[in-house]
């Protein structure tokens, strides 16, 4: 059975195979690694609040500091407070060497796909669907890429292997420490029934605090209320939060190479050429369109608009236009290219053009790394 959607959600695609990996205590284990007593310490990486005035953030603490209720993003004063002063032990965090350690399981990764999708420096998504080794279990490989990790590297990871990024990640994060979560289609309701909604990835405090107010406290409870209603409480969210409570994410696993990429283009050639105003234009929208769906896919968002433009003699010109902002809006990409092909279309017109072309450029994007190295500034 599915929710009640009156055909609001879209029909699921079970048959990609995804898996998320997530490093176990990230930075904490690579410094145990490195010094192997502090295994028996409540390690927090971060800065201590005893040297620092009070100030301090922690990134992330082992498991032993765990027990004592440490945890990611917690000032270091209240870690101090948590933890006996004989078994505790603050590190700074040493980026250079975490990266190194990054660089290396991407390679295994890559070994399997070049589908590899990196979140954070521990934490990446693999769709091998198809796959370099030319296995059909997901669950296989992912076994043999935590293996590997274990052995070379020295540290622990946890796997969730299924048909999407939400359930796969949902499924790491389950499996934590160094454990697995395997969801076939036909269990992911179920799985999902069970689940807490903190456990929902998206789902933030305050939208707990509303979803406990409406009696959800589940899986099961976003299951069973009509997606109607979470639509009326929370638009686009609570549109999402229906879908991933079906088991359902359509979104891709984007290759970071392509992530990596300097602009997003789209152009195409007309035979015959276009000789009208608004035939143009109206190409010019559904390119803006198209490269909003593009740029928001991979969350980055555009400062520069390019236009190319060719007549019939094969003559070309590119212009291009710094935007007020940084965006991924389509209207405000067709807005730039209108105003670039507008002092250009009376010859380019005339002449017939052959060939259009939009590319959103120069990128702005969120990095999560930055958020984690603004904890350390102060
Ligand atoms: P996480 O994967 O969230 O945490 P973790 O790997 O330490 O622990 P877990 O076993 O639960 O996966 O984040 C990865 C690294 O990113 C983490 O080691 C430190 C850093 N980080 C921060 O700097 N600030 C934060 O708020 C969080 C959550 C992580
Ligand atoms: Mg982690």
């Amino acid at each position: 059975m599915t929710s009640p959607s009156d055909g609001l959600l879209p029909v699921n695609d079970t048959h990609r195979r995804i898996i998320h990996v997530d490093m176990d205590a990230f930075y904490a284990s690579v410094e145990m690694r490195d010094n192997p007593t502090l295994k028996n310490k409540a390690l927090v990486i971060g800065q201590d609040a005893r040297k620092n005035h009070g100030h301090g953030v922690v990134a992330t603490a082992n498991y032993v500091a765990r027990k004592y209720g440490v945890h990611s993003a917690m000032p270091s004063i209240k870690a101090i407070r948590l933890v006996p002063a004989d078994k505790l032990v603050f590190l700074r965090p040493d980026f250079t060497k975490y990266r190194a350690v990054s660089a290396e399981i991407h390679e295994m990764m890559h070994e399997i796909t070049d589908s590899v999708q990196s979140i954070a420096l521990d934490e990446a998504y693999l769709d091998v669907t198809e796959n370099k080794l030319g296995s059909t279990s997901a669950v296989e490989l992912a076994i043999g890429l935590q293996t590997r990790i274990r052995e070379e590297e020295g540290l622990n990871c946890s796997f969730g292997a299924t048909y999407n990024k939400f359930l796969a990640k949902m499924g790491s994060e389950y499996a934590k420490p160094f454990g697995r979560t395997v969801i076939l289609p036909e269990e992911a309701r179920a799985f999902l029934a069970r689940q807490k909604i903190k456990k929902f990835h998206g789902i933030g405090p305050k939208t707990q605090e509303r979803l406990h107010q409406m009696g959800i406290y589940t899986g099961r409870g976003l299951q069973r209320i009509h997606v109607r209603e979470l639509i009326k409480h929370f638009n686009r969210m609570g549109y999402l939060m229906a879908e991933h409570a079906n088991g359902i994410d359509l979104s891709r696993v984007v290759p970071d190479d392509e992530h990596n990429r300097k602009s997003i283009g789209i152009e195409r050639t007309y035979e015959p050429c276009i000789y009208n105003e608004q035939t143009a234009l109206t190409n010019l929208r559904n390119y803006a369109a198209s490269l909003e769906e593009k740029l928001q896919e991979r969350n980055f968002f555009a400062n520069t608009v390019v236009l190319k433009i060719r007549n019939n003699d094969f003559v070309t010109v590119t212009k291009r236009r710094k935007l007020p902002h940084a965006t991924h809006n389509a209207t405000e990409i067709y807005q730039a290219a209108r105003e670039l092909f507008g002092p250009l279309a009376n010859s380019f017109l005339n002449d017939g053009i052959r060939l259009l072309g939009v590319t959103a450029t120069d990128f702005s994007e969120a990095d999560f790394e930055d958020v984690g190295l603004d904890l350390f500034s102060d």
